[in-house]
């Protein structure tokens, strides 16, 4: 029987095995011999398929019914129903527990149980956080691998009484297939137990629902910790800009799953003399440090990025990323063994192997890859990953960016007046929904923060606590912009290029942090005029320009019940701070229309 130097995860460890009743355990050294080895068997029951074109890179199809992150299955289980708030599931802890220990009774017979030690944040971060994951799935053990520092050393770190954030998480069984085992959507679970720091996962392979380093501790659970220990968890990318002179710049953007965070942390700037370099692409965990700046480490070592999209065009520092040692999962496969998907450079492949596994051509109604396949690659493998990207005492951040896909009204980029107003900002951020949960595509959600589905208590604390950490920075503060690529105009085309000459908003942005640029002040805040964004080189009408940075004061007014609605589901949770931003805005689109 296995044994733990610690005495909590040695405890927890066999309870969860008297209960699973796996055939075995596994615990995991994170070596690439352990790397190797779990490949290998996959590869002989057929659910890795080793492509030849890419070197060491293998693809996975997922069960049809299991693809993306299950919003609608996802709990925050707290004592009381008010902590988890109104943009969560809750379950009473109790009940829940006892509806999931009868799923986990026996459910690993026949399977290994992987015990997987790992660290979010570099071992050596005062704010890295040790996790150990339980699963029945080698492939989750293949993706913490690129996703997470797993092994020995995080072990170590826990010595004999470190605490560390138990995460419990089986396939389950009932639908599915024999390459990949998974529940029926009511039966599966993604729960949280913030108060005691744990999560059980139960049903679904895919992504976050599995990887339970990723959403699950690195924002939920880390949401809640943070928010007693006067830190930030957020769903944010970060990224280093260096201007013409040299200076420095760090950015840490929030925006929804599937809009664009891993392009814009690899972004290649199309204006002269500037570089970007990329520190992670999808969670940002920031405390101020001893200077009173606001310092962010990346809680993750790899990208799961979403495929479809991708390509030389568009992001060539990702496709670069994935030439070797990457997983795909739910893309396309083509003739001569190398993964496919929409939007991919060059012509399409006149015959592929969709992602369900059957005979694809043109001529098929349905997409060739799933449009939440995903790539699964280590941060190290970028040609622009910043060479301080596992500095233990992380990055200063000097603006944090909200955006999502927003068709119309939201400007390209305006400038928050205050922190409280920047707060105002993220409290309000909406995007047109995703492929990323299982669910309607297109529909235009509040998405405050772009934490929504990974907020772990009531997000009406969570603006407040927000507010606390601006009060704690002072003059420190990084100052808040909201930037949107995805306005169209009447016809449905987009009005903004995006990708690499989003630099022009970036540099507008670093240089608004060192006062060097102009800006009108207006009811929704500080927005460029079309002469202090650099445009040389660009070639964009006027009319597009004029529509792209108009504040659109008309259709906020109209918007405002909307708003009012969305801030009043928090009820007295909401932070009168919050509150008289909304006023003050109100009273601002007044007085405009009278003017
Ligand atoms: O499946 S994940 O939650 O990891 C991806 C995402 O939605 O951001
Ligand atoms: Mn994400």
């Amino acid at each position: 029987m296995v044994h733990f130097k610690n005495v909590a995860l040695n405890k927890w460890v066999h309870e969860m095995s008297d209960l699973c009743k796996p055939d075995s355990i596994h615990i995991c050294d994170g070596s690439q011999q352990e790397y190797d080895t779990l490949v290998k068997q996959l590869v002989d029951t057929g659910a890795a398929i080793p492509l030849k074109k890419r070197k060491d890179c293998y693809l996975f199809r997922s069960d049809p019914s299991d693809v993306a992150r299950v919003e609608s299955r996802t709990y925050i289980s707290t004592p009381s129903k008010d902590n988890a708030g109104p943009t969560n599931n809750w379950e009473d802890p109790e009940t829940l527990k006892k509806t999931m220990r009868e799923l986990y009774a026996g459910c690993m017979k026949g399977r290994t149980m992987y015990v997987i030690p790992f660290s979010m944040g570099p071992l050596t971060s005062p704010l890295a956080k040790i996790g150990v994951e339980i699963t029945d799935s080698a492939y989750v053990v293949l993706n913490m691998h690129i996703m997470a520092r797993v092994g020995t050393a995080a072990l170590d770190r826990l010595g004999t009484d470190g605490t560390f954030v138990p995460c419990m998480h089986s396939v389950g069984s009932g639908a599915g297939t024999k390459e990949w085992p998974c529940a029926p959507i009511e039966k599966k679970y993604i729960s949280h137990f913030p108060d005691e720091n744990l999560i059980w996962a139960y049903g679904s392979g895919y992504g976050g629902n599995a990887l339970l380093g990723k959403k699950c501790l690195a924002l939920r659970i880390a949401s809640s910790m943070a928010r007693r220990e006067d830190w930030m968890a957020e769903h944010m990318l970060l990224l280093r800009l260096t201007d013409p002179s040299g200076k420095q710049y760090h950015i840490a953007g929030a925006f929804p799953s599937a809009c664009g965070k891993t392009n814009l942390a690899m972004i290649i700037p199309t204006i002269p003399g500037w570089k970007a370099e990329c520190l992670g692409d999808d969670i940002a965990w920031m405390k101020p440090g001893p200077d009173g700046r606001l310092y962010a480490i990346n809680a993750e070592t790899g990208f799961f990025g979403v495929a479809p999209g991708t390509s030389f065009s568009t992001n060539s520092n990702a496709m670069n990323s994935i030439k070797e040692n990457t997983i795909f999962t739910n893309c396309a496969l083509t003739d001569d063994g190398d993964v496919w998907w929409e939007g991919m450079d060059g012509a399409k492949p006149s015959h592929l192997i969709d992602w369900q596994g059957n005979e694809w051509t043109p001529a098929s109604d349905k997409p060739a890859a799933h449009p939440n396949a995903r790539f699964t690659a280590r941060a190290s493998q970028c040609p622009v990953i910043c060479k301080d990207w596992e500095k233990p005492e992380g990055v200063p951040i000097d603006a944090i960016l909200f955006g999502g896909r927003r068709a119309h009204i939201a400007p390209l980029v305006t400038q928050a007046l205050n922190w409280d107003h920047g707060v105002f900002l993220g409290a309000t951020l909406a995007s047109e929904t995703t492929a990323a949960n299982i669910g309607a595509v297109g529909k235009l959600r509040y998405d405050p923060m772009a934490m929504t589905p990974f907020c772990g208590y009531n997000m009406g604390d969570y603006f407040q606590h927000w507010l606390n950490m601006g009060d704690k920075l002072g003059s420190k503060a990084p100052a808040v912009f909201y930037v949107n690529w995805f306005r169209k105009d009447e016809n449905g085309k987009f009005l903004w290029p995006g990708y690499g000459d989003n630099s022009r908003v970036l540099k507008w942005i670093c240089d608004r942090v060192s006062g060097k640029a102009g800006a009108t002040e207006t009811p929704v805040g500080y927005l460029p005029n079309a002469a202090d964004l650099d445009l040389k080189g660009l070639s964009i009408s006027q009319a597009a320009l004029t529509d792209l940075l108009d504040p659109k004061l008309e259709e906020r007014k109209a918007e405002m019940p909307q708003l009012e609605a969305h801030l009043a589901r928090f009820g007295d949770r909401l932070p009168p701070r919050i509150r008289a931003q909304f006023d003050r805005l109100v009273k601002g689109l007044e007085r405009n229309k009278a003017a």
